[in-house]
């Protein structure tokens, strides 16, 4: 019997669906101390020493810095968890989420 040669269906049209993004963006504010932001920034967004450092000066200086981008659930996630961990700390640092457009 002879092989059965099965060709692929050409694509009509489609697209790869991707899920829409979601920045998290570190605010700056006046009394958190620098060190203890960029704790949190590698903690949370697993960043190294000197990548902190930059979204923490970045930040400092023009009053917001993007972070990184992720589903909206998991910006969402980490925004809370790194707000949270400045507020049992005393301090107002804040994490915002905003849709990449
Ligand atoms: N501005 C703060 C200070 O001078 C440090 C800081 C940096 C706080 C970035 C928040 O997102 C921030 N102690």
């Amino acid at each position: 019997m002879s092989p059965t040669i099965v060709k692929p269906k050409p694509k009509t049209g489609t697209t790869t669906q991707r899920p829409p993004l979601w920045k998290v963006i570190l605010l700056n504010d006046e009394f958190t101390p620098r060190e203890f932001v960029v704790q949190v920034v590698k903690a949370v967004f697993r960043m190294n020493e000197s990548q902190a450092q930059i979204v923490m000066m970045t930040a400092h200086q023009k009053c917001a810095c993007v972070i990184a981008v992720y589903t909206r659930d998991v910006a969402e996630t980490k925004a809370k968890e790194a707000t949270e961990l400045g507020r049992m700390a005393g301090f107002p640092l804040f994490f915002t989420t905003e849709n990449e457009d």
